[in-house]
């Protein structure tokens, strides 16, 4: 009986110093599994007399039963611990801030593209889109520009190895779009245009806008009504004005250069005028006979106006970017202030 309640003691003190669920299992086969000090003790009994034989079993099991309430008790204490300390280590404090997205935002090219278009679409201009690769017929011979021309030179256009080559304005969008409708037809075109050419002001990728409205007895004073007021309305300036001073393209009969009132010093000459107070922003002109016959409009019936802008000028001026490269470097620095 002395060892047993030796036993014990021992047993708590052990059981009490178990850190583990681990350590608290070992205790447990230490004095209860098959070769465990308890169980080797009822393993005795059968050296005691009968008498002594009963108080002893009782005695055994019931120090047996006091040890696996208690293992039991540890276990659960240990479990619980265990617990807690997963729970704070896991903590979440949602009461912080979130992390932020960054917002992206669109280019100023797409920019400058969607208020041109809302703009035209106002005076009744419908978008079209055509093909960056395009042929000869549709690019140059369509719009009565000859074989010879220089802007078919190799050193003006990129050719394909397969004949075709990369638009060099967006007029053959304007061509697809009058062989597949009949006018009256209002139309602008937007989007990549490729040159040979590159330097400070000229990268051999930008963007136009071209625009064409065909109808019985479209007149130049048509073109003229419809180019202010797209300036005045793109730049926000009432008294905008515009001047057309003669010019060639093949395509078109009259042709002319349109400058608008300079929009940084309203006309009082600066340096982005080179002091003249105009800025030259458009290429314009009636649509010459030949190209309607290309295109299988009757040039007796019905006359038209086309015109073309360069976007990366019209947006440089629309945000004081002094600097074409910028436009093309894609540096989120820059892109970002037109979030
Ligand atoms: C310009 C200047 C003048 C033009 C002509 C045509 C078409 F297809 F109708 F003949 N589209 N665009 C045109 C006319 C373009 O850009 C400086």
């Amino acid at each position: 009986m002395q060892s047993l309640l030796e036993l014990m003691g021992q047993a708590h003190e052990q059981l009490s110093q178990a850190a583990s669920l681990a350590a608290l299992d070992q205790v447990r086969v230490h004095y209860l599994g098959k070769s465990g000090l308890l169980t080797g003790q009822l393993k005795q009994l059968g050296k005691l007399s009968p008498d002594e034989r009963k108080a002893a079993g009782q005695e055994i099991n019931n120090a047996k039963q006091v040890l696996i309430e208690a293992l039991e008790a540890r276990r659960e204490s240990l479990q619980a611990e265990a617990l807690n300390a997963r729970l704070q280590s896991e903590a979440v404090d949602v009461t912080l801030p979130g992390r932020g997205m960054s917002q992206g935002g669109l280019h100023p090219i797409t920019l400058t593209i969607q208020r041109m278009s809302e703009i035209f679409g106002q005076l009744g201009f419908e978008m079209a889109e055509g093909p960056e690769i395009e042929d000869d017929f549709h690019n140059f011979t369509a719009l009565n520009i000859p074989e010879t021309h220089p802007a078919r030179a190799m050193h003006d256009t990129f050719y394909l190895e397969n004949g075709l080559l990369l638009r060099t304005h967006t007029s053959p969008v304007q061509v697809r779009y009058l062989m597949n409708h009949k006018p009256p037809v209002r139309v602008i075109a937007a989007g990549r245009v490729y040159r040979c050419d590159s330097d400070m002001t000229h990268s051999p990728m930008f963007h136009q806008m071209e625009g064409l409205m065909v109808d019985t007895d479209i007149t130049f004073a048509d073109l003229k009504g419809i180019l202010k007021t797209f300036f005045r309305e793109f730049f926000e300036v009432d008294d905008l004005e515009t001047r057309f001073r003669a010019s060639f393209f093949p395509f078109t009969e009259p042709s002319a250069e349109t400058d608008i009132t300079c929009v940084h010093c309203q006309g009082k000459g600066c340096r982005v005028c080179k002091n003249t107070g105009w800025l030259e922003v458009m290429g314009c002109g009636m649509v010459h006979p030949n190209v309607l016959k290309n295109v299988g409009v009757d040039s007796e019936a019905y006359t038209g106006f086309a015109f073309g802008m360069g976007v990366e000028r019209l947006a440089m001026l629309r945000y004081q970017i002094n600097d074409l490269r910028v436009m093309f470097d894609n540096d989120v620095r820059f892109l970002t202030q037109f979030h």
